[in-house]
Formats: C-alpha cells, sequence, structure tokens
C-alpha cells in the first residue's frame, strides 16, 4: 500500500505543472469519490488497528499534499501572464502596419508642377521671403502709387522691409547675378493680407522666367500649353486673354476649360465653362533694364501660379483654408506611394 501511495504521488507530481491537463481533470481523479485517494480509504477497511493508524496518517498527508498543490496551482493560473490572452498568441495574424507620414497636398502639387518646369529645361531657384521694396515692387515696374503696394495688401516688416507679395523678387536677384539665356522658376511662400473662402494671408507660387534671344509669345503660349496639359490632362483647352501686369507687356490672363462641367457651365467656372488659372507675358523692357540686360538683345517671357488655386480644381476642394487646418481627416487623402 505504501508503493501504491508512492505511485499515485509519483503520478500527480509529474502531472500537476503540464499546462495541457485541465485541474479540473486531477481533482476528480485524485480527490473525488470515486478518486484513487477514496479507492486508498478503502482498502484502508482490511488493514490492521495498528496498520490502520500508520497507513491511515499516510494517505491523509497525501491527500492535504493533493490538496494544497491543486490549491496553489490555481492561484498561480489567475495571475494575469497566464491568462488566455498571452497564451493564445496568433503567430498567423498579419503584423501592425507602421502608419507613415506624407508630403503635404501643396508640397505635392509644388513638387509635380517643379519636376514638369524642370523638364522643360528651366532651374529651381529660391530667394528670402523678407524682402526690399525694390526687389518686390521698384524693380518690377510697380510704381509708387500702385493699390499692391498699400498696407491693406501687403505686410511690411519693421525697419520699411515687406514679405515679398510674389516670388518675382527671386528672379530679379537671379538676373542681377547671371548673364542670360536663362530658364529658372521659383517656388515658394508668398504674403498678401487677405482672408476668406479663397484667400489665406500665406500662400504658395511657383513663379517663371525664361529669358533669350528672340523669344517671342509664341514660345510662352507653347510652353504654358504644355504645362497645362500635362496637369490637367492632355485633352485640357487652354485659351489667352489679353490682361495688364505692371512687368510684362503684353500681358495675357491663362483659362483652362472648365475641369468640373467640362465647359457646359456650373458654379465653380461662374456659367463660363473657363477657368483663369495663372498669369504671364512679355518681360516689360523697364524690368530688363532694371537688371542691365539690353533688351534690344534678350527677350523673355514670364508667369506665375497660385499653388492652391491649382490643387483646388485638381482635386475639387472647395475652401482654401483646409490645406492649412492639419485635419487628419483631410491630409491623409492625399496619402501617395512617394
Ligand atoms: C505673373 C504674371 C506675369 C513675372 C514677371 C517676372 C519678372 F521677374 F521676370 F519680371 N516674374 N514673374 C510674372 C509675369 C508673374 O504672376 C501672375
Amino acid at each position: 500500500m505504501i508503493e501504491t501511495i508512492e505511485k499515485h504521488r509519483q503520478d500527480f507530481d509529474s502531472r500537476i505543472h503540464s499546462s495541457s491537463e485541465p485541474l479540473k481533470q486531477l481533482r476528480i481523479e485524485f480527490l473525488g469519490k470515486k478518486g484513487c485517494i477514496q479507492a486508498l480509504m478503502k482498502d484502508l477497511r482490511q488493514a490492521s488497528p495498528e496498520e490502520k493508524r500508520q497507513l491511515g496518517k499516510l494517505i491523509n498527508d497525501f491527500k492535504q499534499y493533493v490538496q494544497n498543490l491543486l490549491e496553489e496551482r490555481e492561484q498561480e493560473l489567475k495571475k494575469p501572464e497566464h491568462s488566455s490572452k498571452s497564451e493564445s498568441f496568433d503567430t498567423t495574424l498579419p503584423g501592425r502596419r507602421e502608419i507613415a507620414g506624407t508630403l503635404h497636398p501643396i508640397t505635392q502639387v509644388m513638387n509635380e508642377i517643379t519636376k514638369i518646369f524642370m523638364g522643360l529645361g528651366f532651374q529651381v531657384e529660391e530667394g528670402p521671403e523678407i524682402e526690399t521694396d525694390y526687389y518686390n515692387f521698384e524693380a518690377l515696374n510697380i510704381p509708387e502709387n500702385h493699390p499692391a503696394r498699400d498696407m491693406q495688401d501687403t505686410f511690411y516688416v519693421e525697419g520699411g522691409a515687406v514679405l515679398r507679395t510674389h516670388t518675382s523678387p527671386v528672379q530679379i536677384h537671379v538676373m542681377e547675378n547671371c548673364e542670360p539665356p536663362l530658364r529658372i522658376i521659383a517656388p515658394g511662400k508668398v504674403y498678401r493680407c487677405d482672408s476668406d473662402i479663397s484667400h489665406t494671408p500665406m500662400f504658395h507660387q511657383i513663379e517663371g522666367l525664361m529669358v533669350d534671344k528672340n523669344i517671342s509669345f509664341s514660345h510662352l503660349k507653347g510652353i504654358m500649353s504644355i504645362f497645362l496639359q500635362e496637369v490637367f490632362g492632355k485633352e485640357t483647352k487652354v485659351r489667352f486673354r489679353p490682361s495688364f501686369f505692371p512687368f510684362t507687356c503684353p500681358s495675357a490672363e491663362v483659362d483652362i476649360q472648365c475641369v468640373i462641367c467640362g465647359g457646359t457651365g456650373c458654379r465653380v467656372c461662374s456659367q463660363t465653362g473657363w477657368i483663369e488659372i495663372l498669369g504671364c507675358g512679355m518681360v516689360d523692357p523697364a524690368v530688363l533694364k532694371c537688371v542691365n540686360y539690353d533688351s534690344e538683345k534678350w527677350t523673355g517671357f514670364a508667369f506665375g501660379l497660385g499653388i492652391e488655386r491649382i490643387s483646388m480644381l485638381k482635386y475639387g476642394i472647395n475652401d482654401i483654408r483646409l490645406f492649412f487646418e492639419n485635419d487628419l481627416r483631410f491630409l491623409k487623402q492625399f496619402r501617395s506611394v512617394c
């Protein structure tokens, strides 16, 4: 009988720490009514009084032992590291993706436009956002009394400097420092005192300039048409309307056929079927004179466009302020592969 108790003890010991064996099963097998300890008790009836005392104690000790260990193990399995969650780790689940940031839609459109002009042989130039009156106005043939110089339209900085109202000053700097021929674009931030559904005090522009011998309005028309068809699609219809800028003569406004209604007339194009997209013209000889270019020898064209406006038309956005609110629900829509 002592051997039987010992065998049961070994059996119990080897099974109590196994994670696959339910404790309930062990409890039934060892402590249950038909369990092995009850069976030992039954066998005890046939023993002599002397043996009964001795074996009875051994059986009781074993019973106590089994109860204690079962209790201990139950407590252990209740601890959080043994909870079913951590034990049922599914290795077949796909990993969690890192959420990568993206370029701002304005940056994306600016890069796209820059790439198109680089493909046409234009170099990218940058310059300061705080400018002198000379580079922002005077060298661009903008007269003293021009409305653009008004405090209502321009941010003046202490000491008489201005926040540039266009990126044309970059082109004046480049012309001062380089001999023609040249083909440059100047992308960047510009500032104007303006704020409503289609204007923000800061916005982005790309201006371009090409100076060479015998540059004519045809070159300007060709480059602008190629560029616009590249951005809005090969079938995009383009038209040029006479306009006025102090720094170009002749000047033109360029329209594309409305990207929303296809030319039939809608709210976006004010029922005209056309949308104004950029301004351009032949560089005024007065501007060339300011940078010491001989206007008898060199001619050039220039253009300017607003990135926000082009982005709004490209993506059908009706409020410019969405670009600057940093609402992830808006920005996530421009997640690109890059
Ligand atoms: C525009 C429209 C027409 C322009 C002119 C020049 C410079 F410096 F060459 F004179 N840069 N950009 C220009 C011409 C800008 O923006 C609507």
